[in-house]
């Protein structure tokens, strides 16, 4: 029997893309350009399935188009912010994610990102670097103690509890906000606010790990940055819309937040040029899922919905 056709839209890992020759007849692109919507329209005629990264956008317009043959979309993401679901839905067509598998190294991404703002990691590595560095004094460079700090965090899916466990290696206080409260094993101690404004209230540190929803964009914005404790610090591993920038940088002018690490913008890639003169904005190009293990788990899972589907069964993942 032939092997289905399957487009994978990006460079997966050499695991990953091993497998998938082994099992499919694969169509992918060693130019790792993002699929355009006239690429995605294009290649639903070809294909059976498309393994596809947050840099494809299945909006609604692009769904109408699409060719009957494409039956599932095997994201290589856990975010689904890129895909029109009930679109995708009405056209029947199968879609999945990669939960839990990315949830570790996105929370590491996320404590080197909250460490880094609080204790001047740019300013520091800047001034040694550049052989400027010719004074210090018990003043100089004086961060903020991360160590017994109470920590906020919103969405406590499987991100934003891989990053409360890391956490409370540094004695953190952990306080969350979520859609339902967790289980008593799932929560492990930590304090459920079922308002945002007051788990706002008591975030020194606040870490975003919440899905890219309708009902969160912009959640982050002049107006719950103001109810904030005035030096706190914002770390987003999550997705760029979350934050209103212009009001981010703002608080950061004005001291309400004292820092901020950001792995996610609302313009990917490129981030935001204006954030590139505060020493206080830590920066990363929306890499808190690449390290060489999560890579290879990834490409397994998104591998493991697509088996699941070819066989007849319900894939794992499915939306
Ligand atoms: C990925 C992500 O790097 O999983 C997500 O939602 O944003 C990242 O882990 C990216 O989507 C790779 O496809």
């Amino acid at each position: 029997m032939a092997k289905p056709v399957i487009w994978i839209t990006r460079t997966l890992s050499d695991a990953t893309l091993e497998r998938a020759r082994r099992d499919y007849d694969v169509i992918w692109d060693e130019a790792d350009r993002p699929g355009t919507a006239e690429d995605i329209i294009r290649m639903s005629a070809k294909v059976d399935g498309i393994i596809p990264c947050h840099s494809e956008h299945f909006s609604a317009d692009v769904v109408a188009e699409l060719d009957p043959r494409l039956k599932i979309v095997a994201n290589h993401s856990v975010g689904v912010d890129h895909c029109d679901l009930p679109a995708l839905r009405d056209k029947g067509i199968v879609v999945t994610n990669t939960p839990g598998v990315l949830s570790d190294a996105t929370a590491e991404l996320a404590m080197m990102l909250m460490l880094a703002a609080a204790r001047n990691a740019v300013a520091g590595d800047r001034v040694v670097r550049s052989g400027n560095w010719d004074f210090w004094s018990p003043a100089f460079m004086v961060g903020k103690q991360v160590t017994g700090a109470p920590l906020g965090i919103i969405g406590m899916g499987g991100v934003g509890r891989a990053f409360a466990r890391k956490a409370r290696g540094f004695d953190m206080e952990i306080h969350y906000h979520n859609r339902s409260r967790l289980s008593p094993e799932d929560e492990a101690g930590a304090t459920y606010h079922e308002d945002l404004e007051s788990l706002l209230a008591v975030s020194d540190f606040l870490s975003l790990h919440c899905p890219a929803t309708t009902q969160t964009t912009g959640i982050i914005n002049a107006g719950t940055l103001a109810q904030m404790p005035k030096g706190s610090v914002l770390v987003n591993t999550a997705r760029g819309s979350l934050v209103d920038e212009a009001a981010l940088l703002d608080a950061i002018d004005s001291g309400q937040l004292a820092a901020a690490g950001l792995d996610c913008f609302v313009t990917e890639p490129g981030g935001n040029p204006d954030f590139s003169s505060r020493d206080n904005i830590v920066m990363m190009p929306h890499v808190g899922s690449a390290t060489v293990s999560t890579r290879d788990a990834m490409g397994f899972k998104a591998l493991d919905n697509l088996d699941a589907f070819f066989r007849g069964d319900t894939p794992p993942d499915q939306l």
